[in-house]
């Protein structure tokens, strides 16, 4: 390539990627269910990767121009606010499959994610891959951060598929420099989306878990499930209890999972978690709220029946069609909440609420009854409520032109 075009094709590709760090967002008109904001654009995706990170910018050296290191995806974000600015550490995935950790930083959480300058160095266990990273300011001064740390199963040499996925544990004080601790060993083989509790329960570490089916309290149902460890320099969990089981015919059929750290409120620790049912097009993953006991985060005490967020419209397709994942939300201490979730393993997004409305919907959204006919019965107590509501107040509505 001449110098000329070379230079040409440079600041095109400048002027391309900083247009998207720019680009504002804004809620979307297509969606009003009252409770939070969708918005237009995704927060962040590939593209926002900084050109550094993906071409050889030298003429010498590539002559075209051409990138040398792509990147696939930007998903499953860990989330923290940090000095005001909302952070979100996201799960990488190279051209090569293996996800790496990258910070993006916004000023108001929903655009303007710049990342900054180089990825995370998280260390290594001797895993193949890492990611999906839950961070959680706990009550002993660190920041820890948990991701799956996913190591080939050499006890099946033959099979290049056969993964044991296990919890990495790295802690930080400045988000910059991180500390590697060991695995957490559990008596499961596999181990995803465990998630560290913010506070001291009886002066132990607790940890949401997710133990194979076989490796929980004996006689239970898989699903997510809490232990507790003394110490997260050797993190070490015994026995395995499940608190919020898979059900049959529900959003957690087939598996659910932890989401980003809970979010303490003044009525109880708020989940929002994902469960994942089967269909003929594979798997489905959805985000569902839940409430949890102020003095005891393992005890579920609402538990709102169905979805809160499913990937819609073009979130619907990506990499892992139909799938919504969270393991990040900012709650701001004016009561704003930011759930950041992955549509189908491919970009992240954020939905916008408030903690306030967040209680109301997982105290007043009915559970989920579990049959057809009990369905229809919610239902038809919602429509004859509403007949005796706009009954009473008819006169009112037409004057309104409501
Ligand atoms: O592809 C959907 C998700 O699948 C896994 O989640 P889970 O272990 O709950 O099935 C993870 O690999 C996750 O990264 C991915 O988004």
């Amino acid at each position: 390539m001449e110098t000329k075009e070379f230079d040409q094709r440079m600041v095109r590709l400048r002027e391309r990627h900083e247009q998207l760090l720019a680009r504002k967002n804004s809620i979307s008109s297509g969606w009003d269910n009252g409770l939070y904001d969708r918005y237009v654009n995704p927060v962040v995706a590939r593209d926002h990767i900084p050109l550094e990170w993906r071409y050889d910018l030298s003429p010498e050296t590539n002559p075209h121009l051409i990138e040398r290191l792509g990147v696939n995806a930007v998903l499953n974000a860990g989330a923290i606010e940090w000095e005001g600015k909302y952070m979100l550490v996201c799960r990488i995935e190279g051209n090569d499959r293996k996800s790496f950790f990258g910070i993006a930083e916004s000023e108001n959480g929903i655009d303007g994610f710049r990342f900054w300058e180089e990825p995370c160095e998280i260390g290594s266990q001797g895993e193949t891959n890492a990611y999906d990273m839950r961070l959680t300011r706990h009550e002993d001064g660190w920041i820890y951060g948990l991701f799956c740390a996913e190591y080939h199963d050499d006890s099946q040499p033959k099979d290049p598929s056969a993964a044991t996925a296990a919890c990495g544990i790295v802690r930080t004080k400045d988000l910059k420099k991180w500390e590697r601790l060991p695995d957490l060993k559990s008596n499961s083989p596999q181990q995803r989306n465990v998630v560290l509790h913010p506070e001291f329960v009886d002066g132990k570490y607790l940890l949401y878990t997710r133990p194979l089916d076989g490796f929980m309290t004996a006689g239970t149902l898989g699903g997510i499930s809490w232990a507790l460890a003394d110490s997260m320099e050797n993190p070490v969990v015994d026995e395995e209890k499940v608190m919020d089981p898979r059900v049959y015919h529900t959003v957690k059929e087939s598996k659910n999972g932890m989401g980003g750290t809970p979010i303490k409120t003044e009525k109880g620790w708020l989940h929002v978690d994902h469960g994942v049912r089967n269909t003929a097009a594979g798997l489905r993953y959805v985000l569902y709220a839940t409430l949890y006991d102020l003095d005891d985060p393992t005890k579920m005490i609402a538990n709102p029946g169905g979805h809160l967020i499913a990937p819609l419209g073009d979130e619907r397709v990506g990499d892992v069609s139909n799938v919504a994942f969270s393991n990040g939300m900012i709650a701001k201490e004016d009561g704003s909440l930011f759930i950041y979730y992955a549509s189908s393993d491919t970009r992240m997004h954020v939905a916008t609420t408030t903690v306030e409305k967040m209680l109301d919907y997982v105290f007043n959204t009915p559970a989920d009854p579990l049959t057809t006919d009990q369905c229809v019965q919610q239902r038809l107590e919602l429509i004859a409520k509403n007949r005796d509501y706009l009954e009473g107040v008819r006169e009112e509505i037409i004057e309104k032109g409501m």
